[in-house]
C-alpha cells in the first residue's frame, strides 16, 4: 500500500507540473483514479473441461495490465464455485506440485499468461455439473480495492498439453 500511496503522490506532483497550476480539481484527480482502475485486461479466459467426478477445476487467462502501475491480484471469488483459490504449479524434483499464491503481480505494461503448468485459478467444489460450452463467472479483487467480473467458457485443454503430463487435472 505503501509503494501505491507514493506513486498517486507521483502522479498529482507530474499533474501539477503538466498544467502548471497550483490546484487541480477534485474531479479531475477521481477521474484519473477511476481510469487507472480499468486498465487490467482479461483475455481468453477459459475452465479446462474435467470429468463429472473432479471436483476440483483449473481455470486460466493472461491477464494483461496496459497501466504503468503494478497491479496486484490478491483474491478471487466464483458464483459457481464454493472457493477460489490462485495457484502456481511447479516441477519440483521431477514432481508436479501447486503453491498457493497470496497474490499475482502483473507488471506494468505487461502481462501474466495463467497457463496449464503455471499460474492459475483453483476453482474448488462446482455448485452445479459443468460442461464444454459452459460459462462460469470469476470475480478477480486488486489491492488497491478495485475488482473486475468476467464470464470464462468451459472448453476441452489445447492439444499441446499432452506433452506434458499434468496431475490432478492441471
Ligand atoms: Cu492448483
Amino acid at each position: 500500500m505503501q509503494t501505491i500511496t507514493k506513486s498517486d503522490g507521483g502522479v498529482f506532483w507530474l499533474l501539477h507540473l503538466l498544467i502548471g497550476m497550483s490546484l487541480v480539481s477534485l474531479a479531475s484527480i477521481t477521474a484519473f483514479q477511476a481510469r487507472a482502475e480499468t486498465k487490467l485486461l482479461v483475455l481468453e479466459p477459459w475452465v479446462r473441461e474435467a470429468p463429472p467426478k473432479m471436483k476440483i477445476h483449473a481455470a486460466y487467462a493472461e491477464l494483461i495490465n496496459k497501466g504503468t502501475k503494478n497491479v496486484v491480484l490478491v483474491s478471487a471469488k466464483s458464483s459457481d464455485y464454493q472457493k477460489v483459490e490462485l495457484h502456481l504449479s511447479k516441477v519440483t524434483n521431477g514432481i508436479a506440485t501447486m503453491v498457493k499464491q497470496q497474490q499475482i503481480s502483473i507488471p506494468a505494461k505487461s502481462s501474466v499468461k495463467m497457463v496449464p503448468g503455471s499460474f492459475h485459478f483453483m476453482l474448488f467444489y462446482p455448485k452445479r455439473s459443468l460442461k464444454v460450452g459452459d460459462e462460469i463467472q470469476l470475480s478477480l479483487e486488486f489491492a488497491d480495492g478495485s475488482s473486475k467480473t468476467f464470464l470464462a467458457p468451459v472448453k476441452k485443454a489445447p492439444g499441446m498439453a499432452h506433452k506434458h503430463h499434468h496431475h490432478m487435472g492441471h
